[in-house]
């Protein structure tokens, strides 16, 4: 990388403590700042990793009233599960803070005045809407209805998560109020606006002139924003929750939680570096990169930039904006409230030691360029036949060689042949490209260039055979090995920023006590005569029972949502009493059931109907053993024309009851009824 910053200030978007962190922020967010960051580290720059979370707003009002507590109780619940369980994946944040502390308070608070006194707001009364029924305004996420732009339903009052567009909340279709539920009208109130069609031309210049090289994710939301026209934007809300308004008459109005939670970036450098934040954000040798989902684009490259632009004083824009695309979970779009989401303080617990599979995984299947599915299925695949058998393997033969043949010390190089430096040579390539991937922010390409050098571990063992070797000629077996044992260092380096846990690991065994980026490539990692640690295996293989607990709970997740959700279907017309009686429903006796042969879903009855047996056909084989229905009594329809269905003659049809999730629950009775009485 040519070197053209001093030092660079990585920002993580604050998520919202109104619940744990999943893998969706994980992926978008949180791993791919971690790699960053971790490479910056290990190259000797100046960086430092910012993180905190988003302590007011909209969201966290709404959980606290859905739960009965204070808005602090759930800051404070999920504040400290995020905090721990970012620590417990080895997110390497220099500061983790809250937009609840004094210290945001008071910048927030000072960048509104400062914005204030420079005459940078326009004041303006307009009619909003009001709950009257919660005696309260709506804006946010208070209230949802139709996306004026892509009319889908459920789009929140600043945002449309189908779109991506973010609204007002007067611009929504049928809006309604998601404290109450009801509709609700227009009142007046005032606000403070950022004008940020002032900013137009200067946030043309710098992103489509200046910033060519942002992800086309980026670039292209905000030059469809710049092509629709800038509008002012509101900064202040009707709220009790939030960073009061600190001017005269603001009573009962906090900042917009998008105004104070990007000032959060600063705040948490002023409490990381009291003296020397500024450097980060005012030196123009400085930059910044901001990480984050796609869904916070349009805040993070128009209207902060707007702002600190607005507040002047030399503030710097940030370099690039990472953004990543969503990641589903087994097909589904991962949501909170239908708790759709591997949680990561969960996984933490549900796979103790297991840190860096999550991190592989999630980077090897980065949304980066388009949405991804998470599925356990892949999960088990990739720590069994890629952490397991290529990377865990390599490293563990190398080691467990080195114990069998030299009693674990690093055994003598002799002279080279064309594979051993054809070998190390490759790792030097790889290297290469693993820069020219993490510079650009490519890390599933730049994961996929670290493990190219445990393939060529192994491809290298395979191919010289050391354990053949060790029987003629073990002068060559020393080559083959403290070769293999370079290889083993320059993973534990290549694969610091991804798998920290486990370069920990290998490093101990390998007795390496300081790494740093320049060393990768080195043939002369692991010195002679050094004595190995004794050989752990770095990866072990996950059992299908456990994926299979995952998806249970999931099953259990999908199901709990499907009733939580069920709309019972309206009630048909009318009919006349005349149209029911032409239905002749009798109660019968199962007398023999069997599944209907190469059908997964048919069975067969054999009903006793009190004047002679038939036979009917149901599809119900997915819910019911067959033996669990013998000696049952059914309702059936027993003057339907008889129907042929797989080659069996039907004659009825036995009445099930259709459930949430689309499973039928066949309808009998309490009491014992005699056959072929009539039901009506
Ligand atoms: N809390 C939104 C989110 O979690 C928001 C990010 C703030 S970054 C300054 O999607
Ligand atoms: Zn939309």
């Amino acid at each position: 990388m040519e070197k053209k910053f001093k030092r660079t200030l990585v920002t993580t978007a604050l998520p919202y403590a109104n619940g744990p962190v999943h893998i969706g922020h994980l992926a978008g967010v949180y791993v791919p700042a971690d790699i960053y960051t971790r490479y910056l580290r290990l190259r000797g720059e100046d960086v430092k990793m910012i993180g905190g979370s988003d302590e007011h707003g909209v969201p966290i009002t709404i959980k606290a009233k859905a739960e009965g507590v204070t808005p602090q109780d759930i800051v404070d619940r999920y504040h400290n599960i995020i905090k721990d369980s970012f620590e417990g994946l080895g997110i390497s944040f220099d500061v983790y803070s809250r937009t609840t502390s004094d210290i945001h308070n008071e910048t927030a608070s000072e960048f509104f005045r400062h914005l204030y006194d420079k005459g940078e707001f326009v004041e303006k009364t307009s009619m909003q809407l009001y709950d009257e029924k919660a005696g309260q305004f709506l804006a946010d996420r208070y209230v949802t209805g139709e996306c004026p732009n892509c009319h889908a339903q459920g789009a929140y009052g600043d945002q449309c998560e189908k779109c991506g567009s973010s609204l007002n909340a007067t611009d929504l279709i049928n809006p309604k109020s998601a404290i109450t539920g009801s509709t609700p009208v227009l009142r007046e109130t005032h606000h403070w606006y950022l004008p940020l069609d002032k900013w137009q031309p200067a946030l043309e210049k710098w992103i489509l002139e200046e910033h060519k090289e942002w992800r086309p994710n980026v670039y292209g939301q905000c030059k469809s924003w710049l092509d629709l026209g800038l509008q002012p934007r509101a900064v202040s809300r009707d709220l009790d929750w939030g960073v009061p308004v600190p001017v005269e008459g603001a009573d009962g109005k906090v900042l917009y939680v998008w105004f104070d939670a990007p000032i959060g970036y600063i705040s948490n450098t002023k409490e990381l570096l009291p003296d020397s934040w500024e450097k980060y954000w005012k030196d123009p040798e400085s930059r910044i990169i901001h990480f984050i989902g796609k869904d916070n684009i349009v805040f993070h490259c128009i209207v902060f930039p707007a702002m600190l632009m607005a507040y002047g004083d030399g503030y710097q824009l940030p370099d690039n904006v990472p953004s990543n695309e969503f990641l589903n979970l087994e097909g589904d779009k991962i949501s909170t409230s239908r708790n759709w989401a591997i949680w990561l303080h969960e996984y933490l617990q549900d796979f103790p030691g297991k840190q860096d599979v999550l991190r592989y995984v999630l980077t090897a299947n980065a949304p980066e360029t388009k949405d991804n599915d998470f599925t356990w299925r892949d999960f088990q695949a990739r720590n069994n036949s890629e952490l397991v058998a290529i990377l865990g393997n390599f490293v563990n033969r190398a080691i467990v060689l080195t114990h069998k043949y030299f009693g674990g010390v690093v055994p003598v190089r002799g002279a080279l042949e064309p594979i051993d430096s054809e070998t190390l040579a490759e790792v030097k390539t790889i290297k290469a490209a693993l820069e020219e991937n993490l510079d650009n922010f490519h890390f599933r390409e730049a994961l996929k260039e670290a493990m190219n050098i445990a393939r060529l571990g192994n491809k290298y063992l395979q191919e010289t055979e050391p354990w053949k070797v060790a029987k003629t000629d073990m002068e060559r077996t020393a080559t083959i090995l403290n070769v293999a044992l370079q290889l083993c260092g320059n993973l534990a380096i290549a694969f610091e920023p991804f798998l920290p846990f486990m370069s920990d690991k290998l490093r101990g065994m390998l007795r390496m006590e300081n790494i740093n980026w320049d060393m990768l490539g080195s043939d002369d990692l692991i010195a002679e005569g050094t004595e190995l640690g004794k050989a752990e295996l770095l990866f072990d293989k996950i059992e299908d029972d456990v994926i299979q607990g995952q998806l249970d709970r999931l099953e259990r997740i999908k199901k709990e949502n499907q009733l939580k959700n069920f709309k019972p279907e309206p009630v048909a017309p009318a009919v006349a009493f005349e149209d029911f009686e032409k239905l002749d429903m009798r109660v019968g006796t199962v007398v023999e059931c069997s599944k209907v042969k190469k059908s997964k879903k048919l069975l067969k009855f054999l009903i006793d109907d009190g004047m002679e047996q038939r036979t009917i056909v149901s599809g119900i084989a997915q819910y019911y053993e067959p033996e669990q229905l013998v000696g049952k009594q059914v309702v059936f329809v027993a003057n339907f024309a008889p129907r042929v269905i797989q080659g069996i003659e039907s004659q009825g049809m036995i009445l099930s009851a259709v459930n949430a999730d689309g499973s039928l629950s066949v309808v009998t009775t309490i009491n014992p009824a005699t056959p072929g009485g009539k039901v009506g």
